[in-house]
């Protein structure tokens, strides 16, 4: 397989990030302490899953720089994220609750129980290619609210490279441009698409070159480089909210572990092209990074470290003491105002449930 990592070719959108402080000294440590959060809850919820608390979970090893990357270029204050399953990452850099957010993976709510208006991060989905839609109609609202053109809340849509194979997903981007929504589509193209690799399932050599096809910029960029992705999704979002139109970002990354924790990927790949194709941890090379530039040295790493582990074990705390809620929850909150429909459903339910 040819290496998976691509420099970025950043100069193809006009617009700068807005951000100066990107690369400063105290951002960089903020970087490396979200990295390292989200590594150990990743592999804490594997375990978790292994030791029976919660059914299931889909980890994220190896998509830490492309999703923590892309969460450091949200403004929590107008933009919105409309993530997939795997988006942890994303989640927890924009600061949701992460208790609330395992409630999916605990089966005890559907998309988790955080608010997601107060966080500006969509209930997580399993409809691939769902959250793109979504993105693309919230970031059509902002243009019909009415926002003044630079002041633009922009829609982030995390997707992968088997989503963007799904017909919703060219309907969306196609709209997108039309309508010059204010949207980024943010690919993880992380290799694969459960067992199938992505040269089997996306047609054209990238999702990038896609773009071109509905009048989009698009930017491919090494989704392991934490910075090369906050850079890149500072520049398309700027671009979005300029009113300049929708943007492509395909962070091409590796989805190091199982699909989910129920997949065995023994059965489709070896150890040894999880060890080529994988590259570098992207962890490993941010350290490196930082102790070049002679930000942070062994004991910085120590603390950040031990203080995720902490993190991680009061979110298990959490996890644990999560209760059912009550089942006719899933009528109620599927409308703002219920359908007769809906609401045959739920007597029916609710005769056949007495016991919930
Ligand atoms: C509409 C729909 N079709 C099929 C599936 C089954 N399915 C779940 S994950 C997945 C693969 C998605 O791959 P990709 O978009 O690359 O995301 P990744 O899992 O790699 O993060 C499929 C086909 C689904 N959940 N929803
Ligand atoms: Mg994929």
């Amino acid at each position: 397989m040819a290496p998976r990592a691509l420099a970025a070719t950043l100069d193809t959108l006009s617009t700068s990030p807005a951000d100066d402080a990107a690369r400063g000294p105290a951002r960089l440590l903020d970087v490396y302490r979200m990295l390292a959060n989200v590594r150990q809850l990743d592999t804490s919820a594997v375990a978790w899953q292994r030791q029976g608390l919660i059914p299931g979970y889909a980890p994220m090893l190896g998509q830490e720089a492309a999703q923590v990357g892309a969460g450091f270029a949200v403004d929590k204050t107008r933009d919105f994220v409309f993530p997939s399953y795997r988006e942890m990452g994303v989640a927890y850099t924009l600061g949701v609750n992460m208790v609330d957010y395992m409630s999916t993976h605990k089966a005890i709510w559907h998309g988790g129980l955080y608010d997601p208006v107060a966080s500006h991060f969509a209930p997580f989905q399993a409809v691939v290619g769902g959250s793109v839609l979504h993105a693309v109609g919230w970031a059509h609202g902002q243009t019909l609210n009415g926002a003044s053109l630079g002041g633009l809340g922009v829609g982030l849509a995390f997707l992968g490279d088997g989503a963007s194979s799904q017909g919703d997903v060219h309907e969306a981007m196609n709209f997108a441009a039309i309508l010059k929504a204010p949207v980024v589509f943010f690919v993880q193209n992380n290799g694969w698409a459960i067992s199938v690799p992505t040269e089997q399932q996306v047609a054209g050599g990238s999702v990038a070159a896609r773009a071109a096809g509905y009048g989009m910029p698009a930017l491919r960029i090494d989704g392991n480089d934490v910075l090369a992705v906050l850079e890149a999704t500072q520049r398309a979002v700027a671009h979005a909210r300029a009113g300049l139109g929708p943007v492509v970002v395909e962070a091409m990354t590796y989805r190091r572990g199982p699909h989910s924790t129920s997949d065995d990927p023994g059965r489709y790949r070896t150890l040894d092209d999880e060890k080529i194709d994988g590259g570098e941890d992207p962890l490993r090379r941010f350290r490196s990074v930082l102790v070049e530039q002679g930000v942070a040295d062994a004991s910085f790493f120590d603390k950040s470290d031990a203080d995720a582990q902490t993190r991680a074990d009061e979110i298990r705390d959490g996890v644990v003491a999560l209760e059912s809620r009550p089942g006719s929850e899933m009528f109620d909150f599927v409308f703002q105002e219920s359908t007769p429909t809906l609401g045959a459903q739920a007597r029916q339910w609710r005769e056949e449930s007495e016991h919930v």
